[in-house]
């Protein structure tokens, strides 16, 4: 017998759409009359069908019409505290009654009150609320999705919402990155020992959750509600030590420069800065730290200070926008919604906003080299859309046109072959 093995490759052919490939020289990096083949998990080809190269078409098993239909990257929502115990619907209406949301942490409530609830719910409880959190956002295309610890502040409850994060990767057809956030407030066991809590979460609680695999990254809450730039720089340091990648809340109630500190432990990115200087602003562009900028957090707050797009544009500063979904400062469960808000509240272009969903919050995330555009060599992740044309993902809100979601290459909703299209 004998005879050389030769490599066979077979492809998933997606033709008859519009592509927003979301990277190269025209806008939303559209290909008209679009094509998109996939090998495993990869794609393996992108651009106009009249182009196919004949080995691929020769090698296709499978041809999927996608009906006209827009093709974008699929959406990477990477800022979320979507697991954690309980509401704050309450704390929704005393703040409607006119008590800020900082008076309201100072009294104990706020975050405090979602870690009392977190520590209360075991991780069958705590993955029960928070699946269709999730699942809010997967009907809408997301494909990766962030998620903070941050409401335990203790070690065991800290690790089990890691590992429920986790869990919530292996239920679900969505790629989980973990982000162990124990400097978000101080509980209450620590009152007037910041400085100890600090201790603890370097010396014991990041160690831990670093060796057992349950965290990618550091996120620190730098505010004047929370940890000082000092005490974010130790955690930054015990996150260096532990080669984790670092990223920091930043400048949302205040300026403390903590994205310029953040980027001095080249951060991955500074989120939410309605208050970055133009300083921070330069520290993060040399750095390369993406800015990650939460509407619904904006919004929720009844927030007036804008984060300084027109700098961070000028600067070359790389956008990302995020539902930052919690239960505090920005219930949301949708992240269209966000493009739609980016785009009113932080005047972003509707393509930059997209370009903030799927490019650069894979750079948020550190993902750029696998996700973030159509290209070939990447992860085969990417959405069906029923719209006309791509701004109408950021320009209308409450709908939801996602017809198709493929991930890894697996197509995920079957509803794909026959999308309702528009005339
Ligand atoms: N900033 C936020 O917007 C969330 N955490 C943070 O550091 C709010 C968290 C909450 O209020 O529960
Ligand atoms: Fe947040």
């Amino acid at each position: 017998m004998g005879g050389a093995k030769v490599a066979v490759s077979f492809y998933d052919l997606y033709t008859n759409a519009t592509l927003a490939a979301m990277t190269g020289s025209t806008p939303y990096g559209r290909i008209e009359h679009g094509a998109l083949a996939v090998e495993g998990d990869r794609i393996a080809w992108v651009g106009p069908e009249a182009d196919l190269p004949p080995e691929i078409d020769r090698a296709v098993q499978q041809r999927r019409d996608a009906g006209g239909a827009w093709i974008t990257p699929g959406l990477i929502d990477c800022h979320t505290h979507l697991v954690h115990g309980g509401s704050r619907a309450r704390e929704f209406e005393r703040r409607l009654q006119g008590v800020t949301y900082e008076e309201i942490a100072r009294k104990g409530g706020g975050i405090i009150s979602t870690v009392a609830a977190t520590r209360e719910a075991d991780e069958a409880s705590l993955l029960r609320q928070s699946a269709p959190r999730l699942q809010s956002l997967l009907a809408e295309g997301i494909t990766t999705v962030e998620i903070k610890s941050g409401y335990g502040l203790d070690m065991e409850t800290e690790l089990r919402m890691l590992r429920v994060a986790r869990k919530l990767g292996e239920q679900f057809p969505v790629r989980v990155r973990t982000t162990f956030l124990g400097a978000h407030a101080l509980p209450a066991e620590y009152k007037d020992r910041p400085d100890d809590y600090i201790d603890f979460v370097c010396r014991e609680v990041m160690p831990r959750a670093a060796a057992e695999g349950l965290a990618d990254f550091v996120d620190v809450f730098c505010e004047r509600i929370a940890f000082s730039p000092a005490q974010t720089e130790r955690v930054f340091q015990a996150a260096q030590q532990l080669g984790l990648p670092v990223k920091v809340h930043a400048e949302q109630l205040s300026d403390m420069n903590g994205a310029a500190l953040a980027s001095r432990y080249n951060a991955l990115s500074a989120d939410h800065l309605e208050h970055l200087s133009e300083d921070g602003v330069r520290a993060m562009a040399e750095s390369g730290t993406t800015a990650v900028l939460l509407p619904g957090a904006f919004y929720f707050l009844k927030d007036d200070q804008k984060p300084p797009v027109d700098l961070l544009r000028k600067h070359g500063v790389p956008m990302a926008v995020s539902t930052d979904m919690n239960p505090g400062s920005s219930p949301a469960g949708s992240l269209l919604l966000m493009l739609n808000m980016a785009c009113i509240f932080f005047s972003l272009t509707p393509e930059e906003a997209l370009s903030g969903v799927t490019r650069n919050a894979a750079r948020a995330l550190g993902l750029s080299d696998r996700l973030g555009t159509l290209e070939a060599g990447k992860i085969a992740d990417f959405v069906l859309w029923d719209i006309a044309e791509p701004a109408e993902l950021a320009y209308r809100f409450g709908f939801n046109p996602c017809v198709g979601l493929i991930k890894n290459g697996e197509l995920i909703h079957r509803e794909v072959l026959k999308p309702k299209l528009h005339p």
